[in-house]
């Protein structure tokens, strides 16, 4: 595995003909993956809107005017039944979000909890809730998460225009406490938010310099959300999402790239191309944080008319021994 990526590496990959860039990372996947298995994570918001941090893309900063209201943390109940029936719908992984600068308090105890009920469902957990002491990568770590998301966002250049309120180095350390309590890295960014292709390969160099490399990679496509400072920017083109999807697979072979925000927006076609690029990861079920998603249904179909298969579903092979 390649560790020592450049800034201009990576810009060299984006400059490729669309067609040998969508090549190369095909072949990269199929080194690492079943090219026909896409791995389904589910959101859910415990708790929404009210941050304290001025991230200039999120609805759920208190800084701006959005629809999005500040709740309290949600009950474990009401947790459990949306872990349930993502189960049900076939999601493998259960993602916890919090709109906190970092976890405190109570509230942290009571996030421990919904992580322990969520392992004895037997499903993955996720937790992303901000910033991490050492002390509470190890509580979260003892609590059985698997996941730990925490973004970089964009490349450490055109950070400072995105986000005031914390640090590019106070990412980096919190992902360094993840790691040190051997917890999976989910860390990745955003594209569309005014962003170069320069910023672009500096975001990925971030990332695939990391040794080693996060083993979940959202890669999210702005969405515009009236209020935030970046409702009016103008839409990406498709083909440097895709792109960015494609450099992410060739950089970190054997991750998961996940097509995150931005998926309601996206054609079938394109996100059959995303997929074709080394996407092998999806948020799964109707809502995100606060946005909305592509219904599961939606999703089902697009899978069968692909011929893709869920991660963790019996394999064709399988289901004929099962059925026999
Ligand atoms: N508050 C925690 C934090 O910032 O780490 C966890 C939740 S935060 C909403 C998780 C990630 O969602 C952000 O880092 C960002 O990458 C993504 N995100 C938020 N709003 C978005 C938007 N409007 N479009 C695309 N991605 C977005
Ligand atoms: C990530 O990279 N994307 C997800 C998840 N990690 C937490 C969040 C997307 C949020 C999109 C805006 C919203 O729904 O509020
Ligand atoms: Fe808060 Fe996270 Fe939104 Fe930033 S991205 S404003 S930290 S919820």
């Amino acid at each position: 595995m390649r560790y020592d990526w450049t800034v201009e590496d990576i810009e060299a990959l984006f400059a490729l003909p669309f067609n040998d860039l969508i090549f190369r990372a095909q072949q990269a996947h199929r080194a690492h993956f079943d090219a026909n298995e896409v791995q389904l994570s589910t959101l859910l918001s415990i708790k929404t809107g009210g941050c304290p941090e001025d991230c200039k893309y999120c609805p759920q900063s208190s800084r701006y005017t959005t629809e999005v209201e500040s709740e309290l943390l949600m009950k474990k109940d009401e947790v459990m039944k949306a872990a349930r029936i993502a189960k049900e719908k076939g999601a493998t992984r259960f993602c916890m979000g919090a709109a906190w600068r970092e976890p405190k308090g109570r509230a942290f105890d009571l996030v421990l909890d919904m992580i322990r009920e969520v392992k004895a469902m037997d499903m993955e957990a996720c937790a992303t809730l901000g910033m991490l002491s050492e002390e509470q990568a190890k509580k979260l770590s003892e609590a059985g998460l698997d996941y730990y998301n925490h973004n970089l966002d964009t490349d450490p250049e055109y950070y400072k225009e995105i986000i005031s309120t914390r640090t590019y180095e106070e990412r980096l350390d919190t992902l360094k406490n993840v790691r040190a309590e051997g917890m999976s890295v989910c860390c990745g960014g955003i594209v569309g938010m005014g962003e170069t292709i320069r910023n672009r390969a500096g975001m990925i160099a971030q990332l695939a310099r990391m040794n080693p490399h996060p083993e979940s990679v959202p890669i999210n496509m702005l969405v515009k959300v009236e209020g935030t400072p970046m409702q009016d920017l103008d839409d990406l083109d498709p083909f440097d999402f895709i792109r960015t999807i494609a450099v992410a697979k060739i950089t970190m072979p054997a991750s998961h790239i996940r097509l995150s925000a931005g998926r309601e927006a996206m054609s079938d076609e394109m996100q059959a191309l995303c997929f074709l690029a080394g996407a092998n990861s999806i948020f799964y079920g109707e809502k995100l944080l606060t946005t909305g998603n592509k219904d599961a249904e939606n999703d089902q179909t697009l899978f069968a008319r692909l011929g893709i298969r869920p991660e963790g579903s019996p394999t064709p092979s399988s289901r004929r021994v099962a059925n026999a």
